[in-house]
Protein backbone atom coordinates (compact mmCIF):
# COMPACT_ATOMS: atom_id res chain seq x y z
CA UNK A 1 0.00 0.00 0.00
CA UNK A 2 1.34 3.54 -1.15
CA UNK A 3 0.55 6.08 2.15
CA UNK A 4 2.46 8.91 2.77
CA UNK A 5 1.31 8.93 6.44
CA UNK A 6 2.24 5.23 7.01
CA UNK A 7 5.68 6.14 5.43
CA UNK A 8 5.74 9.00 8.15
CA UNK A 9 3.96 6.70 10.84
CA UNK A 10 7.56 4.01 9.77
CA UNK A 11 9.89 6.85 9.70
CA UNK A 12 10.58 6.06 6.23
CA UNK A 13 9.98 9.60 5.19
CA UNK A 14 11.87 12.40 6.97
CA UNK A 15 9.36 14.22 8.82
CA UNK A 16 9.85 15.83 12.39
CA UNK A 17 8.01 14.18 15.08
CA UNK A 18 6.22 16.07 17.60
CA UNK A 19 5.18 13.42 19.37
CA UNK A 20 5.17 9.59 19.53
CA UNK A 21 3.60 6.54 21.46
CA UNK A 22 3.89 2.91 20.54
CA UNK A 23 -0.06 4.19 18.79
CA UNK A 24 0.13 7.59 17.37
CA UNK A 25 2.69 9.73 15.93
CA UNK A 26 2.02 13.92 15.76
CA UNK A 27 4.01 16.40 12.84
CA UNK A 28 3.21 19.43 11.72
CA UNK A 29 1.33 20.07 8.43
CA UNK A 30 3.16 20.54 5.34
CA UNK A 31 0.36 23.03 4.21
CA UNK A 32 -0.54 24.45 7.69
CA UNK A 33 -3.83 26.95 7.34
CA UNK A 34 -3.09 27.85 11.09
CA UNK A 35 0.05 29.32 12.84
CA UNK A 36 -0.25 26.24 14.80
CA UNK A 37 -0.94 23.36 12.37
CA UNK A 38 -0.68 19.79 14.04
CA UNK A 39 -1.44 16.07 12.29
CA UNK A 40 -2.01 13.11 15.18
CA UNK A 41 -2.22 10.08 13.41
CA UNK A 42 -2.89 6.68 14.09
CA UNK A 43 -0.12 4.49 13.24
CA UNK A 44 -2.29 1.39 11.93
CA UNK A 45 -3.94 2.36 8.52
CA UNK A 46 -7.49 3.42 9.18
CA UNK A 47 -8.71 4.99 5.74
CA UNK A 48 -10.78 7.37 7.35
CA UNK A 49 -14.17 7.76 10.16
CA UNK A 50 -16.19 5.14 7.72
CA UNK A 51 -13.77 2.65 8.69
CA UNK A 52 -13.79 2.97 12.28
CA UNK A 53 -15.43 0.39 14.78
CA UNK A 54 -16.14 -0.33 18.35
CA UNK A 55 -12.75 -1.66 18.74
CA UNK A 56 -10.81 1.82 17.74
CA UNK A 57 -13.00 3.56 20.80
CA UNK A 58 -10.00 3.73 23.06
CA UNK A 59 -7.62 4.65 20.76
CA UNK A 60 -10.09 7.43 19.30
CA UNK A 61 -10.06 8.73 22.49
CA UNK A 62 -6.55 8.68 22.81
CA UNK A 63 -5.61 11.19 19.87
CA UNK A 64 -8.02 13.60 21.06
CA UNK A 65 -6.53 13.32 24.56
CA UNK A 66 -2.84 13.92 22.87
CA UNK A 67 -4.37 16.61 20.72
CA UNK A 68 -5.14 18.41 23.98
CA UNK A 69 -1.77 17.91 25.98
CA UNK A 70 -0.47 19.28 22.58
CA UNK A 71 -2.32 21.82 22.76
CA UNK A 72 -1.07 23.11 26.17
CA UNK A 73 2.61 22.20 25.13
CA UNK A 74 1.70 24.42 21.98
CA UNK A 75 0.74 27.86 24.50
CA UNK A 76 -2.80 27.47 22.90
CA UNK A 77 -4.80 25.48 25.16
CA UNK A 78 -5.99 29.29 26.50
CA UNK A 79 -6.71 31.05 23.74
CA UNK A 80 -8.49 28.12 21.80
CA UNK A 81 -7.82 25.57 18.90
CA UNK A 82 -10.04 23.32 16.77
CA UNK A 83 -10.11 19.44 15.92
CA UNK A 84 -10.78 18.52 12.87
CA UNK A 85 -11.11 14.81 11.29
CA UNK A 86 -12.09 15.41 7.52
CA UNK A 87 -13.93 12.58 6.29
CA UNK A 88 -14.37 11.96 2.20
CA UNK A 89 -14.33 13.85 -0.91
CA UNK A 90 -17.21 16.45 0.29
CA UNK A 91 -14.87 17.64 3.86
CA UNK A 92 -11.82 17.77 1.04
CA UNK A 93 -10.46 14.62 2.98
CA UNK A 94 -7.19 14.15 0.73
CA UNK A 95 -5.01 11.54 2.32
CA UNK A 96 -6.71 8.49 2.93
CA UNK A 97 -5.92 7.47 6.43
CA UNK A 98 -7.63 8.68 9.07
CA UNK A 99 -5.58 12.40 10.89
CA UNK A 100 -6.76 14.92 13.77
CA UNK A 101 -6.26 17.95 12.72
CA UNK A 102 -5.02 20.73 15.68
CA UNK A 103 -5.75 24.01 14.24
CA UNK A 104 -4.70 27.66 16.85
CA UNK A 105 -2.46 30.04 17.46
CA UNK A 106 -4.84 32.35 16.04
CA UNK A 107 -8.09 33.11 15.03
CA UNK A 108 -9.68 30.72 12.91
CA UNK A 109 -12.55 31.17 10.22
CA UNK A 110 -14.77 28.38 8.77
CA UNK A 111 -18.69 27.16 8.57
CA UNK A 112 -18.02 25.69 12.09
P1 LIG B 1 -6.96 16.31 4.68
O1 LIG B 1 -7.42 17.35 3.69
O2 LIG B 1 -7.82 16.30 5.91
O3 LIG B 1 -6.78 14.94 4.07
O4 LIG B 1 -5.54 16.81 5.17
C1 LIG B 1 -4.34 16.24 4.78
C2 LIG B 1 -3.25 17.14 5.25
O5 LIG B 1 -2.04 16.43 5.19
C3 LIG B 1 -3.08 18.39 4.42
O6 LIG B 1 -3.37 19.53 5.20
C4 LIG B 1 -1.62 18.39 4.00
C5 LIG B 1 -1.00 17.31 4.88
N1 LIG B 1 0.02 16.52 4.24
C6 LIG B 1 -0.09 15.81 3.09
N2 LIG B 1 1.06 15.19 2.80
C7 LIG B 1 1.92 15.50 3.80
C8 LIG B 1 3.27 15.15 4.06
O7 LIG B 1 3.94 14.43 3.33
N3 LIG B 1 3.83 15.68 5.19
C9 LIG B 1 3.13 16.49 6.04
N4 LIG B 1 3.77 16.93 7.11
N5 LIG B 1 1.86 16.82 5.82
C10 LIG B 1 1.26 16.34 4.72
Amino acid sequence: MNCIFCSIAQKKSPTEIIYEDDQMIAFRDINPKAPVHILIIPKEHIASLNDLNESNSSLLGKLILQAKNLARQQGIAKSGYKLIFNCGKDAGQLVNHIHLHLLGGGPLGGII
